[in-house]
């Protein structure tokens, strides 16, 4: 499936316990599927503890403060 968007969205990844321990906030601790922008996550001045899909695709550490749109996780809903 492709995605793409033209804001910045929270994904409910961070760091924000242990720093550079990325932990999803119902799965734990991020895995073997990463996709970080090059040189990223870089803690860019030293305050950035969340993750948000960047109009790119790729993954960006960035402020938590940071106002953005966000992405939730919907359980899919069975008809019959
Ligand atoms: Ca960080
Ligand atoms: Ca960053």
């Amino acid at each position: 499936m492709r995605f793409s968007t033209d804001h910045d969205l929270w994904i409910d990844l961070s760091d924000i316990e242990t720093e550079s321990v990325w932990m999803w906030m119902e799965q734990g601790e991020l895995t073997s599927f990463t996709n970080w922008m090059p040189t990223n996550p870089d803690n860019w001045g030293g305050d950035q503890n969340c993750a948000s899909f960047t109009v790119s695709g790729l993954w960006d550490d960035d402020a938590c403060m940071k106002p953005k749109h966000y992405i939730c996780e919907k359980s899919r809903r069975m008809t019959e």
